[in-house]
């Protein structure tokens, strides 16, 4: 009888493992969730102001949500420009004009940006939310 029984511990096991390979198998990273939402999706698209003045960005942390808007204006006498290379985002601005950058394609995180024609003096914070 001990043996017989030690026998069903092994199946009982081997079951286990064989459980476990099969769960493991098809586990396959499929990423293609997070693409391909188009529009209609309502309830996004709001807009966030961001002025560029000479020299520096008003405010220097800027948040705001996938899919909104950020309206950069150009308050000062020079040409300025938004760029965040980790977000993709790369825009002149004249002076006296206005831009709006399209945040729909960009993933949620924070990112470093720059004018890239004066680096120096002219960097915030982008913070994007879902
Ligand atoms: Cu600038």
């Amino acid at each position: 009888m001990k043996g017989d029984r030690t026998i069903k511990r092994m199946l009982a096991a081997f079951g286990i493992v064989a459980l476990l390979a099969t769960a493991c198998g098809g586990d396959d990273g499929d990423s293609s969730a997070a693409s391909g939402d188009g529009a209609g999706g309502g309830g996004r698209g709001g807009s966030v102001t961001l002025t560029a003045e000479d020299f520096s960005f008003d405010p220097d942390t800027v948040t705001a949500a996938v899919g909104d808007t950020i309206e950069l204006s150009n308050e000062g006498e020079s040409p300025h420009n938004l760029q965040a290379e980790e977000a993709d985002i790369d825009e002149d601005v004249d002076a006296g004009e206005t831009v709006s950058i399209d945040l729909a394609d960009v993933e949620p995180g924070t990112y470093d940006f720059i004018c890239s024609f004066h680096p120096e003096d002219m960097t915030g914070t982008l913070e994007i939310t879902e």
